[in-house]
């Protein structure tokens, strides 16, 4: 682990671990900038920081970025952040990975994760493609997109995962571009911010992999939403409409994270929350099991 520096840095340059190793071009830089600009905008502190990521080009994040961090297994990095954070829900804990890592071997922890709105931000730097192991076919692939190793290309059609991170119930679902940075800067800011499970998926061109989904593409494609973020079935809407690559928040809703509506926990057990905390855990923990199924009726989920 690297030496984090002992006071709150001011700039975003302060946030620099390793020099990055990705190819030249690589959309994972305009991820890791913003992550940093984002992280001094909001003042965090990298002692109170940590970052955990599953295996990929993407996963490598961790050793560039000056926080605490795990760099876990691949598509395992979900389960992981939601111990860290249940072990000290102080920390601010980011999770960052690959669109194979989130929406492949790891897909039913992102389900889950978000239904039960573990309150982490959830950053998928998503390339169509398996960066790391020379660019075969990922969950996101376009049905008419060759690979080396799928010439035919993956004969299935592509997951999407705003789609999937809205019906699961996430309460922040956002897209962003890395080749917008001032975008993403101002996603990730909110993102981190939001109280419970914020996923922004980032289009982070694959330069080396992928050369149908390039960064022209992306310039072309991308068309900011207008809709009013609090407006799920619109939110459904746009994710589902693929004439366009939407960017901006998608939906953005308050209700109670895993951490108030766990069983409480006696204060003496030593472990903060916001149950545990209450003079009365038995009544907080009614209140905010009233207060979750006000918005389950709301979504008309149930
Ligand atoms: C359990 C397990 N299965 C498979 C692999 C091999 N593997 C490493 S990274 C990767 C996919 C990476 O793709 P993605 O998550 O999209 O990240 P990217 O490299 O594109 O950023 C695979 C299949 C592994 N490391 N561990
Ligand atoms: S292989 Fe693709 S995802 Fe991996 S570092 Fe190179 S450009 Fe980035
Ligand atoms: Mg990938």
């Amino acid at each position: 682990m690297s030496q984090l520096p002992q006071a709150v840095p001011r700039t975003w340059k302060d946030w620099k671990g390793k020099d990055p190793i990705w190819c030249p071009g690589c959309g994972d830089f305009g991820v890791l900038t913003a992550m940093q600009k984002a992280a001094a905008n909001l003042g965090l502190d990298p002692a109170g920081t940590v970052l955990v990521t599953g295996i990929g080009c993407s996963g490598n994040i961790t050793a560039y970025f000056r926080s605490y961090g795990i760099h876990g297994i691949h598509g395992r990095a979900l389960p992981l952040a939601t111990g860290v954070k249940a072990a000290n829900p102080d920390l601010t804990v980011l999770v960052a990975g690959g669109d194979g890592d989130g929406f492949g071997i790891g897909l039913s922890h992102f389900l889950h994760a978000a239904r039960r709105n573990v309150d982490v931000t959830y950053i998928v730097m998503d390339n169509q493609v398996y960066g790391l192991t020379k660019g075969q076919t990922s969950p996101t692939t376009p049905s008419d997109m060759s690979t080396k190793a799928s010439p035919l290309g993956p004969l299935a059609v592509p997951l999407n995962p705003l789609a999937l991170a809205l019906s699961a119930g996430a309460s922040f679902v956002a897209q962003g571009f890395s080749g917008n940075q001032g975008e993403l800067v101002g996603l990730l800011e909110q993102a981190v911010r939001h109280r419970g499970f914020s996923f922004v998926n980032v289009q982070s061109p694959c330069v080396t992999y992928n050369l149908v989904n390039t960064y022209d593409f992306f310039r072309q494609s991308t068309k900011a939403v207008t809709h009013d973020a609090a407006d799920w079935d619109a939110a459904m809407r746009v994710a589902n409409d693929r004439s366009a690559v939407p960017t901006g928040i998608l939906y953005r809703a308050q209700r109670p994270t895993l951490q108030d509506t766990s069983h409480p926990i006696p204060p003496d057990a030593g472990v903060p929350g916001a149950v545990a905390a209450a003079a009365d855990p038995a009544g907080a923990y009614r209140a905010a099991k009233g207060r979750f199924d006000a918005w389950l009726d709301e979504l008309r989920v149930r």
